[in-house]
């Protein structure tokens, strides 16, 4: 019997932590599901948990999203990541509602693992996007990107074949 070519295919993204946080190293795999996609996350080498100070957002939950642009070159060390542009968003939504728009990363003493559902896309159109975190909260309400701050890890989604 023939092998089909597409069964060992798996929509994954390899996270790699940039100059703000390096030792962040983390995978993101996207299944296909009844009229969606369920996204798997691991990441480890988060920072801590810091709470708000007056004038400073506080470091966690960690925003998370996926970014129009499969780029995870670092740049500006300073403000990594801006090459991955904006979120990822086919449909012209406002921000709360981009088919990039993940929920946040809880980092347990460094450690992070969620599943989630997602109806926003198939894992096949997610290919060629980026996955980042970031440093601060999304609050899912300022425009365009939820006010998350500096990019602390980027991944690109890519098909790989097993
Ligand atoms: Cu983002
Ligand atoms: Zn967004």
């Amino acid at each position: 019997m023939e092998k089909n070519p597409k069964s060992n295919t798996q929509i994954e993204s390899h996270i790699i932590g940039g100059p703000l946080a390096p030792q962040i190293n983390g995978k993101v795999t996207f299944k296909e599901a009844p009229g969606g996609t369920i996204v798997f996350v691991e990441v480890r080498g988060l920072p801590l948990y810091q709470e708000a100070a007056d004038d400073k957002a506080p470091i966690g939950p960690h925003g998370f999203h996926i970014h129009e642009n499969g780029i995870c070159e670092i740049g500006n060390p300073q403000d990594p990541f801006l090459a991955a542009g904006g979120h990822w968003n086919p449909t012209k939504q406002p921000h709360g509602n981009h088919a990039g728009d993940l929920p946040v990363l809880f980092s347990n003493h460094g450690y992070a693992s969620m599943a989630f559902f997602t109806d926003k896309f198939k894992p096949s159109e997610a290919i060629g996007h980026a996955v980042i975190i970031h440093q601060n909260p999304d609050d899912f309400r300022s425009q365009p990107a939820g006010n998350a701050g500096k990019r602390l890890a980027c991944g690109v989604i890519q098909a790989r074949i097993g």
